[in-house]
Formats: C-alpha cells, sequence, structure tokens
C-alpha cells in the first residue's frame, strides 16, 4: 500500500495539479478514480466539500488542491517546490491565490456564459488576467518557470488551465493573448516536464469534456460555485 492515496477524477484540472507534485516529488501513490457524476457514498465520507482532490496520508485527511499541494512539499520537502526566502514564498501564495480567486473562475464563467455580451465581458477579463500574470513573471525575473529557475507550486497550480485552452478556444475563440510570451514559452517548457507528460490529456478530450459548460448545462457543485462567483 502506498504512502499516499489521492482521491481524484482525470477531467479534473485541480486533481491534475496534485497528481504533478507527486509525480515531480516521485511519491509513490495510490490513485482512486471517482466518478464526479455518480458520486460514492463512501467518498462523501472522505472528501468534506464532495470534491477531488482530496488526499489520505498516514490517517490524515488532507484537501483542497493548494492546500494539499503545500503539504505535500512539507512532507517530501525534496525537490523543494517552494523558495526559501519568505518574499519569494509570499509571491508564489499571491500567485496561486490570484488564479484561484480570479483567474480560473472567470476561465469558467467565460465558458459558462451564453450571452454574447457577458462572453465579451468575461473574456476581457480574462485576458487582462493574463496580462497581469505576465507582468507579474516578467518582472520576477528570467524564468524559465513563472518564478525563477526552479519549478515551483505556481507552475503546476496554472499548468492544467493552459492545457485546457484549446476547449476556451473552440468554444469561445479566446486565447492567450499575443504578447503574452513569457507565458507563452514557459506552457512550452511545463509540456516537457515529466509530470505534463504523464498526466496530460489532448484539445480533443478537453473540448468534449467540456460541452456541458459551454452550453452552460453542467449542474455540479463546482459550476454552481464559479456561476455565483462574479
Ligand atoms: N477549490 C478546490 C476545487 C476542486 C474542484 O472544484 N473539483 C471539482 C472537479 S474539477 C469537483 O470535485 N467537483 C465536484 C462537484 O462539483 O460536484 C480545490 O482546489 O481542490
Amino acid at each position: 500500500m502506498s504512502e499516499v492515496e489521492i482521491f481524484s477524477a482525470e477531467v479534473c484540472p485541480y486533481a491534475q495539479r496534485t497528481r504533478m507534485v507527486l509525480i515531480e516529488k516521485g511519491v509513490d501513490f495510490t490513485l482512486r478514480e471517482v466518478d464526479l457524476a455518480n458520486k460514492p457514498d463512501w467518498f462523501l465520507g472522505v472528501s468534506p466539500y464532495a470534491k477531488v482532490p482530496v488526499i489520505r496520508h498516514q490517517g490524515r485527511v488532507v484537501y483542497e488542491s493548494a492546500i494539499i499541494n503545500e503539504y505535500l512539499d512539507e512532507v517530501y520537502p525534496e525537490p523543494p517546490m517552494m523558495p526559501e526566502a519568505p518574499g519569494a514564498r509570499a509571491t508564489v501564495r499571491i500567485w496561486i491565490d490570484f488564479m484561484n480567486m480570479k483567474l480560473l473562475p472567470c476561465f469558467y464563467r467565460l465558458l459558462m456564459a451564453q450571452e454574447p455580451e457577458k462572453q465579451a465581458q468575461e473574456a476581457e477579463t480574462l485576458t487582462a488576467h493574463f496580462r497581469l500574470v505576465e507582468t507579474a513573471v516578467r518582472d520576477e525575473g528570467s524564468g524559465p518557470y513563472l518564478f525563477g529557475a526552479r519549478l515551483s507550486l505556481a507552475d503546476l497550480s496554472l499548468y492544467p488551465w493552459f492545457e485546457r485552452l484549446p476547449a476556451l478556444e473552440h468554444y469561445r475563440g479566446t486565447m492567450l493573448p499575443d504578447d503574452c510570451s513569457r507565458l507563452k514559452s514557459w506552457f512550452d517548457v511545463m509540456e516537457q516536464t515529466k509530470s505534463a507528460r504523464e498526466t496530460t490529456n489532448g484539445a480533443e478530450y478537453h473540448i468534449k469534456a467540456y460541452i456541458k459548460y459551454a452550453n452552460d448545462t453542467v449542474d455540479s457543485i463546482s459550476a454552481r460555485e464559479m456561476r455565483a462567483s462574479a
């Protein structure tokens, strides 16, 4: 039995974040795939928010991908995925929080928006969010990762949605703006990481997975929360 059990769903970008951390750290883990459309009763006993990812480690249940990932970085410190200096650690946390609170909700609201005006408004906001990240990353240094020469939790927290951008382009025509060249080259580097290669799904997979978002018929806890996030 592995030390870490992860309750995950292949389709879930938040769970992908955590699978990527486990892979980059070389942690032996047991993957428990959960059918989110038919959640088993036992899963509701494990996951307080009825969401994936959740991990179980030494009898302790940890949930919320950003918190799980910091927990894993503390329990399995090699290779480190947070910078050493407090200021640099704060920067990584600020941008993970920005992703969770601003960028990702906007990504989903744009996908679910049906009226052209609402789509245009969300697309404009998302574009502005991408430009903010681009500027922060440029200001911070040379890369090739978001915040320096070493892979951090910020990289693994953003990658899964960049992998899904072809779905956003397919349904809404929205892409990463051309002037975000630093983010473009970052994505090329990220695609080559072991964890991306082992967890990635192609554009067709994501396009299919987001059909219900794109016609706004998805009825999940997460979708309801994203609709209410504006
Ligand atoms: N804030 C959570 C979000 C996790 C999340 O939204 N997971 C989705 C799948 S991508 C889920 O399990 N949804 C279950 C549902 O909506 O019923 C995290 O970072 O872990």
